[in-house]
């Protein structure tokens, strides 16, 4: 296994060079568990642990490795390291931290596309769809659609499928498969490559880890059928975790996610809705809420069936979600800061006092 084989590239090399970072072994964080990181190198796997300098100046979830990250770490045994520095993420697929507003979750980093997977049985959902598609444009992650387990419905339902991302406007790539009878893998090759980074996310049950086992050809990840009482996954994949194909090609399996909120980023929602995005330029005020505004090119397009009211619903939602997290980050970092000032300054008197 080479570093190029994991993804490594050019440009890293150069930024490895001018950090000063030259004397420690570059791998990839294959998986973590509970703060002990699976770290693949060209020499092999090492359980690795941060140093306590990392551990102890960290200052959010941020300064912590993730699945997909490189690490500049040292073996201190044939297959134990210890991390010392993360090198800059080239991109960062990430969500709001379930149930902390105001607070991210990373997903994986350094990824180059996005398997957004739907199964057209029961999971199809252009809502879903569309917070899954803002949270990779807002790191500039491509993102294609895959729709699963299209063995279980017929012809016709699928069609409907299609019809109804045309009809809602919807630019996405998206390849229809079966990972029972293999119909439809022929379109994954192009996205497959040697060095590629691609992460597969959707809902429990939807069939990421089978079709990772499928393509890898061997029973990497558990798997477990549909729950009879809820028709929904059992959330059987409980951790991230990075492998490498042997044809070539880098595949993140994730847990089925329930909630997908957004963050700070309106670039994300900007790209997903991106007629929404352009006729804004055409509303009259420039700070137009494209709700009750007169000359709001958005409201009128709706009003003449031009923009479907879903598509203009779930717009505002997705919106309203985005600047909510962005107040209550600007709050809380407000906070921090105000609590940061009172122990300077509490510290600042004791040393004065000398107690
Ligand atoms: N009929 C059919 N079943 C499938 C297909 N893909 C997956 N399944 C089945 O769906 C169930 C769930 O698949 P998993 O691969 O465990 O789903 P997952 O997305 O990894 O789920 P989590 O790990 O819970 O997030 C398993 O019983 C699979 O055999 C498909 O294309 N067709
Ligand atoms: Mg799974
Ligand atoms: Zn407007």
């Amino acid at each position: 296994m080479t570093l190029e084989d994991l993804g490594f590239s050019f440009e890293m090399e150069t930024y490895i060079q001018s950090a000063g970072m030259s004397d420690f072994s570059i791998g990839r964080i294959m998986a973590e568990h509970k703060e002990r990181y699976i770290v693949k190198s060209d020499d092999g796997e090492f359980e690795s642990e941060i140093t306590g300098n990392m551990r102890y100046t960290a200052s959010g979830r941020y300064d912590f490795p993730a699945v997909g990250d490189w690490v500049a770490f040292s073996a201190y045994d044939s297959n134990a390291g210890i991390i010392h520095r993360i090198l800059p993420r080239k991109t960062i697929l990430e969500r709001q931290a379930i149930g902390k507003h105001g607070e991210k979750q990373i997903i994986a980093t350094n990824i180059d596309m996005a398997f957004i997977i739907q199964s057209v049985d029961n999971n199809f959902n252009i809502n879903r769809l569309e917070r899954y598609m803002s949270i990779c444009y807002a790191s500039n992650i491509e993102a294609v659609l895959i729709l699963s387990k299209t063995d279980l419905i017929a012809h016709e339902d699928i069609d409907a499928i299609i019809a109804s991302l045309e009809k809602r406007g919807k630019k996405i790539t998206s390849i229809l498969l079966s990972n029972l009878t293999k119909k439809g893998y022929n379109h994954l090759g192009s996205y497959l490559q040697k060095g590629k980074t691609c992460c597969l996310i959707g809902s429990s049950g939807v069939g990421k880890s089978t079709l990772i086992n499928n393509l890898a050809g061997k029973d990497l990840l558990k798997t477990s059928e549909i729950s009879v009482s809820t028709n929904k996954g059992k959330h059987t994949t409980s951790h991230r975790e990075l492998f490498i194909l042997e044809t070539g090609g880098i595949l993140i399996d994730t847990p089925g996610m329930r909630e997908l909120g957004m963050t700070d980023s309106a670039d994300g929602i900007e790209s997903t809705f991106e007629t929404i995005t352009r006729l804004s330029s055409q509303c009259r005020f420039n700070d137009c809420s494209h709700t009750t505004e007169n000359g709001c090119a958005i409201t009128e397009a709706v009003a003449g069936g031009k923009l479907s009211n879903e598509t203009y619903d779930n717009f505002l939602r997705m919106q309203r979600e985005q600047q909510w997290f962005e107040t209550t980050m600007a709050e809380k970092r407000k906070k921090d800061k105000e609590f940061g000032k009172m122990i300077k300054s509490v510290l600042k008197s004791r040393k004065k006092n000398k107690f």
